[in-house]
């Protein structure tokens, strides 16, 4: 039956709360099958609506406990929350709260949560291709805030910072003093940062340390200052804090027009990569043949010009595409 509906009915469905039909949308954008721009189209109207929230750290740090956490306190608030965890290497074990939404989301009952894993699948930095289309429709069918949960490793905190309104990375006692936070880079994409575990020895001074090394940044005036939050998200302990801390983050984001920058950059990216991927594929296969293999094999004999070659190659793509396609044409 889901299979008739249109892109529009299925989107009109998610949007009434039909947790099927979301999921049947991520399928979609996941697998980018057919329907994908029809889907696009379909979620356009709401997707600039939503805040999107980036939750980042070392593996074990505590982000699906933190996410558990503050999708509850959103919760409690009335907003629908729209969680994507990106390759997580341990499944969400968030407490009782979140156990029971996912039984929940199961039967299609609370229409205010919506969890879903994604593999990057092999995608450079932490996030998959798909990610930031499946931010779209968890915005797209009305959920109010979209949690991307994304391990740091390497590139995926810059992933990160690009797609969300506000990062967060959380480091934990121990696993991060300021220095090695410095060294990897987090504390430039962070906008809030999170000593969870702060139950542990040395939380007091891992945040003395990052508090320093943000200090030595010293931002002009009306720049974003990063604020440091303590919290035990086990406990839900400072969640009520980090979550001062995201709004006052969202205000500045509005106040400033930062916000509207951030999103721009952010489409422009996507119209970007959208535009070379098409490229890229039309070069492999310009007028039925790989032009570019024959322009390659030239360039490799010593017959002409490496220039001269990508010249024609731009061109040729540049053309619209001959119908001498077809035998019968
Ligand atoms: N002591 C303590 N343990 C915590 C705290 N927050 C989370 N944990 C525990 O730390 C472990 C990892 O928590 P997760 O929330 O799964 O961490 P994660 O960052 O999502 O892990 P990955 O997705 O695997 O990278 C779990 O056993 C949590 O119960 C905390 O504030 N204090
Ligand atoms: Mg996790």
């Amino acid at each position: 039956v889901t299979q008739a509906r249109t892109a529009a009915e299925l989107v009109a469905a998610a949007r009434d709360g039909d947790a099927r039909a979301v999921a049947r949308l991520i399928s979609e954008v996941e697998d980018a099958g057919p329907r994908l721009r029809a889907v696009t189209v379909a979620l356009m109207a709401e997707a600039g609506r939503a805040r999107v929230l980036g939750l980042t750290g070392a593996p074990g740090v505590g982000k699906s406990t933190s996410t558990a956490a503050l999708v509850a306190a959103l919760r409690a608030r009335g907003h629908r929350v729209g969680v994507l965890a990106v390759d997580p290497s341990s499944p969400f074990t968030g407490g009782a709260l979140l156990g029971d939404r996912v039984r929940m989301q199961d039967h299609a009952l609370d229409s205010g949560v919506f969890i879903r894993s994604m593999a990057s699948r092999g995608h450079l930095g932490g996030l998959s291709r798909a990610t930031p289309q499946a931010v779209r429709v968890l915005a797209g069918v009305g959920f109010d805030t979209v949690v991307v949960e994304t391990v740091g490793v390497g590139q995926a905190e810059v992933d990160i910072a690009g797609l969300a309104d506000t990062t967060v990375v959380l480091v934990a006692p121990g696993m991060g003093d300021g220095i090695q936070a410095a060294k990897a880079g987090i504390l430039e994409v962070a906008d809030v940062l999170v000593v969870n575990k702060a139950d542990r020895d040395g939380a007091t001074q891992t945040a003395r340390e990052l508090r320093q090394m943000l200090r030595l940044g010293s931002p002009s005036p009306g720049d974003w200052r990063v604020p440091v939050v303590a919290t035990v998200a086990s406990r839900g302990e400072g969640i009520d804090e980090l979550l001062a801390e995201l709004d006052r983050h969202g205000d500045w984001l509005a106040a400033s027009g930062q916000g509207e920058v951030r999103r721009a950059a952010r489409a422009r990216r996507e119209v970007e990569a959208l535009a070379l991927a098409r490229l890229r594929e039309r070069m492999r296969d310009i007028h039925g043949e790989s032009l570019l293999d024959t322009l390659a094999a030239d360039v490799a004999a010593g017959s002409r010009d490496p220039f001269s070659a990508a010249d024609e190659l731009v061109a040729a793509v540049g053309q619209p595409p001959t119908e001498g396609r077809s035998p019968c044409s």
